[in-house]
C-alpha cells in the first residue's frame, strides 16, 4: 500500500524529470495515461515524466522527438472539440532501432514505474496457464537472445536483470491493456520468462516486483485527416502526433506502488484494492458490445460504431447484449450496471466520434475469449441470454469468411489477426456454416472446453452464422431481438 507521491514542492511539470517508462506510445497511451500523468504533475508535482518506448513504429518516435514530445489531444465534445497540449512525455525511443537506450532507461534508478499499452497480442502469455507462449515470435526471439530483446517480456526481464545486478530496486509494472486480471497475468508471464533465462532472477522478481492490475477506458479512434486539421485550427500548431478521443475517461488502479506514484487521483483515477470486478464489467459490457458492433458492422457495412447505433434495431440489440453481459457478473458496490450500460450507449452514439468497426474488428482471436467466451461460460448452460454472445461469435466467423473469400492471393494480412495463417489454412475449402464452426471453434487452445462440450452453444452459433451468410447482418439482428 502506498500513497501518492506529493512530496515535490511547487508543481512545475515541464521541468520535472522522468520517473516512468511507458512501452507502447500509440494513440491510446497519449489519450489516457499521458493525460492523467500530466494532470497529476500539474496538480501535485513529482518527477514523473514519461519516457515513451515504441516497440515497432519509428514514425511516431521521430514525430514526437521533433516537437519536444509535446502533443495535442482533441476531446470530441458534443458542443465542439477542445484541444489540450500534453507535456508529460519527455522523450521517445524506438526499440526496433536500438534496444540499448531502452535498457538504459529501464536501469535508471529514477525510473520507478513501467506502464504498458501494447495490445493483447504482444504479451505472448498463455491466458490459461500463465506461462510464456514459447512459439510467440517475440518470445521465441528473446528467449534465445535475452540481452538484445525485441518484445515486451524480454525487455522487462532484461531491465529487471540489470537492476538486480546493479543493486537497484525494481520498478513497478503496470499493464494498461484490455486483458482480464492484467497485472496477475503479466506477473506470471514475466516470472515464467525469467525462470527460463535466469532462475535466481525469477525468485527476486517474485519477491520484489509489484504488478498492480488496472482497468483503462477511453474510446480513441485512429487519428484521421480531421484530427490534424482541428489540431492546427485549435492550437495553431502542425502536430503529426495529435490524437483525438472522447470526453469520457476512466482509470481504475490497484493501489500497490511500493515506491510511490504520481497523484493520478488528481486526474480522476480511482485507486482500489481489487480491480477485477471493474475489469470484468468493462471487458464484458463495453468491449464485448464493441466486438458485437464491430463484427456485425463489418458484415452489414456499418463503417462507424455511431452508424450502427443510429439504427434502431442494432442499438436495441446492443442494449440487449449489455443486459445479458451484466447478468454474468456479481453486483459491484456503488455501480448500477443498467446505468453503466445506458452511459455506454450514449458514448457509442457520440456523433463526433468516428470509430471504425474495422479497427475494433482486428485481432479477434485475442479479444473474444475475455469479451465473449468467459461471460458465456458464466451464464446457465441453456440460457436464452447466450443468444447475443453466439451472434457475436458467428459474426466474427462471417467476417473471417468474407475476408478469406476476397483474399484472392491468400493474403493472411487481410484478416488482421495474429492467427491469420492458421485460419486461412482451416478455411482452405469452401464450407458450410457447420464446417466453418467446427474448424474455427476448434482452433487450438482457444474456445473453452465448457463451450466446446455444449450442443446448445454449437447450434446457437451455427444457426446465427447461417442467417448471417444467407440474409446478412440486419436479418440476423432482427431475428435476435425477436427471439
Ligand atoms: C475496442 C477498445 O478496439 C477495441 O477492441 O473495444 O479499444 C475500446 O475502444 C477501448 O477499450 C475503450 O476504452
Amino acid at each position: 500500500m502506498t500513497s501518492s507521491d506529493s512530496s515535490a514542492a511547487a508543481p512545475d511539470a515541464d521541468r520535472a524529470t522522468a520517473g516512468i517508462v511507458h512501452i507502447g506510445i500509440g494513440a491510446f497511451h497519449r489519450a489516457h495515461q499521458a493525460v492523467y500523468t500530466d494532470v497529476a504533475m500539474q496538480a501535485k508535482g513529482g518527477n514523473w515524466r514519461i519516457i515513451g518506448v515504441s516497440l515497432r513504429s519509428t514514425d511516431i518516435v521521430d514525430a514526437l522527438n521533433a516537437q519536444d514530445c509535446a502533443f495535442t489531444v482533441i476531446e470530441r465534445h458534443p458542443d465542439g472539440p477542445k484541444a489540450l497540449r500534453i507535456t508529460s512525455l519527455s522523450k521517445a525511443i524506438a526499440a526496433s532501432r536500438d534496444i540499448a537506450p531502452v535498457l538504459d532507461a529501464l536501469t535508471d534508478p529514477a525510473i520507478g514505474i513501467v506502464t504498458i499499452t501494447v495490445t493483447e497480442k504482444a504479451y505472448g502469455i498463455d491466458r490459461v496457464l500463465g506461462a510464456v507462449q514459447a512459439e510467440h515470435p517475440a518470445v521465441k526471439h528473446d528467449l534465445a537472445n535475452s540481452t538484445t530483446p525485441t518484445g515486451l517480456l524480454g525487455i522487462l526481464v532484461a531491465g529487471l536483470k540489470r537492476r538486480k545486478q546493479a543493486g537497484i530496486r525494481p520498478f513497478t509494472i503496470v499493464s494498461c491493456d484490455n486483458l482480464p486480471s492484467n497485472g496477475v497475468l503479466l506477473r506470471s508471464g514475466v516470472i515464467d520468462f525469467a525462470k527460463r533465462v535466469d532462475p535466481d532472477l525469477a525468485g527476486w522478481i517474485e519477491e520484489n516486483v509489484s504488478f498492480p492490475s488496472t482497468m483503462v477506458d477511453r474510446i480513441t479512434p485512429a487519428a484521421a485527416a480531421r484530427t490534424f486539421e482541428d489540431a492546427k485550427i485549435l492550437t495553431g500548431i502542425d502536430d503529426p502526433a495529435a490524437i483525438e478521443t472522447e470526453p469520457f475517461s476512466q482509470w481504475v488502479i490497484e493501489d500497490d506502488f511500493p515506491d510511490g506514484r504520481p497523484a493520478w487521483e488528481e486526474a480522476g483515477a480511482i485507486l482500489v484494492h481489487d480491480v477485477e470486478p471493474y475489469e470484468l464489467m468493462k471487458l464484458r459490457m463495453l468491449n464485448g458490445s464493441h466486438s458485437l458492433i464491430a463484427y456485425l458492422g463489418q458484415v452489414g457495412d456499418y463503417r462507424y460504431v455511431r452508424d450502427a447505433m443510429a439504427n434502431e434495431a442494432f442499438s436495441q440489440l446492443v442494449a440487449q447484449h449489455m443486459k445479458n453481459a451484466a447478468a454474468t457478473m456479481a453486483p459491484l458496490a456503488g455501480i448500477d450496471f443498467s446505468d453503466y450500460g445506458a452511459e455506454l450507449v450514449e458514448r457509442f452514439r457520440n456523433p463526433e466520434i468516428a470509430h471504425e468497426t474495422r479497427q475494433i474488428a482486428m485481432d479477434g482471436t485475442e479479444k473474444l475469449p475475455q469479451r465473449i467466451f468467459s461471460p458465456a461460460c458464466d451464464l446457465p448452460q441453456e440460457s436464452k441470454m447466450l443468444g447475443t454472445f453466439a451472434l457475436c461469435f458467428a459474426a466474427w466467423m462471417a467476417v473471417i469468411c468474407q475476408r478469406v473469400n476476397t483474399a484472392q492471393d491468400g493474403t493472411a494480412e487481410l484478416l488482421n489477426d495474429p492467427r491469420a495463417n492458421e485460419i486461412m489454412e482451416a478455411l482452405a475449402d469452401h464450407q458450410d456454416a457447420t464446417a466453418i464452426y467446427e474448424k474455427l471453434s476448434g482452433l487450438k487452445g482457444w474456445m473453452p472446453k465448457q463451450l466446446q462440450d455444449s450442443l446448445f452453444w454449437r447450434e446457437a452459433v451455427i444457426k446465427r452464422l447461417s442467417i448471417l451468410m444467407s440474409d446478412g447482418a440486419d436479418a440476423a439482428i432482427r431475428h435476435e431481438i425477436d427471439a
